[in-house]
């Protein structure tokens, strides 16, 4: 039967999928991202490191977050390997690689803007097996984003269902489905993140030209959850990060573009590294870093002729 509006999560992925340790493996995450959004929101920040006000864990915040989804992934009992930006190397989380996965995180991506109180998120890939490196984004079975502002929701999509799928965490601590997106349409509305790029790559300045010169209303926080999170739920817009001789890629590739790159197309939308989708780059090693664009296709044909001259996508 179809997946509703107002479904649970549990009740959802329980029609989206007959895999039940995939199911178990996004209820464990689903559970993690509840705790994690409790330390944020709980954890006091002053000077760089937010420790959790009640003393008991004097860890900086993401480092609370990344040991409870550690914890989560164990729990899942259907996990190898996990892997964490935080700590890049593989750590086996003695779940089967057979039938198993293996999962990447950034378990706090934009840690650094928390004392200003801006939306913060975690960002995680689900791919088959024992397999972090040697795959392509493409080769995910599931993505997903957490989202933690003013409300705090779970932003996910699965290989085998259409569409990205938005859940809101209730008062009384459940996820229900609250919207689907299959369509990224035309608006103007940009991200554009790494300015400091324009200075030596001066197509790039020519895209924030353009922008500037259309008019677009600016939307960025310097968060990429929330600014990738923005083209989903508005079904519109492009965000760009892109690198320069001076201004190398900062963005990783396996922890934060793969995931969301799967979560934008599955949302009908499209990414690219200038020349090709950045599901299609192979992740050669944990740390490696890429310029990316997420946007609706003309946005993305835009950013592609403008940056390397033509595009693969006209
Ligand atoms: P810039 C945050 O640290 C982050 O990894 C992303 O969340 C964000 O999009 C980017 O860096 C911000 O980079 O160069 O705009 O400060």
């Amino acid at each position: 039967t179809k997946c509703e509006i107002g479904d649970s999560l549990e009740e959802f992925l329980t029609k989206a999928t007959p895999d039940k340790g995939l199911i178990r493996l996004m209820m464990c995450m689903g559970e993690a991202l509840r705790t994690i959004s409790f330390k944020v929101r709980t954890a006091s920040c002053g000077g760089t490191a937010c420790v959790n006000s009640f003393g008991d864990e004097q860890l900086a915040v993401d480092l609370l977050a990344n040991n409870v989804l550690f914890e989560a992934l164990k729990y899942s009992h259907i996990v190898k390997y996990g892997c964490s930006e935080e700590v890049p190397e593989l750590q086996d989380m003695e779940g089967p690689a057979e039938g198993g996965f293996s999962v990447a995180f950034d378990p706090l991506d934009g840690s650094s803007i928390v004392d200003t109180n801006f939306t913060v998120g975690t960002i995680f890939g689900v791919w088959p097996g024992d397999k972090l490196t040697g795959v392509t984004g493409r080769d995910q079975v599931a993505a997903a984003m957490g989202i933690f502002g003013p409300r705090t929701t779970y932003v996910l999509a699965l290989k085998d269902l259409p569409g990205t799928h938005e859940f809101l965490l209730l008062d009384e601590g459940k996820w229900q489905h609250v919207k689907d997106t299959t369509e990224i349409g035309e608006g103007k509305m940009f991200s554009p993140g790494n300015l400091r790029a324009t200075s030596d790559n001066p197509d790039y300045a020519k895209l924030i030209d353009y922008y500037v010169r259309e008019k677009y209303t600016l939307r960025y926080t310097g968060g990429m959850v929330p600014d990738v999170n923005q083209i989903i739920v508005k079904e519109k817009g492009i965000f760009t990060n892109v690198a320069s001789p001076s201004a190398k890629a900062k963005l990783r590739l396996l922890f934060e573009v793969a995931p969301l790159g799967f979560l934008i197309e599955k949302a009908g939308g499209y990414s690219s590294d200038g020349n090709k989708s950045v599901l299609d780059k192979v992740i050669n090693s944990l740390d490696d870093r890429t310029q990316v664009a997420y946007g609706s296709k003309n946005e993305i044909i835009r950013f592609e002729e403008t940056l390397y001259g033509s595009s693969r996508l006209k």
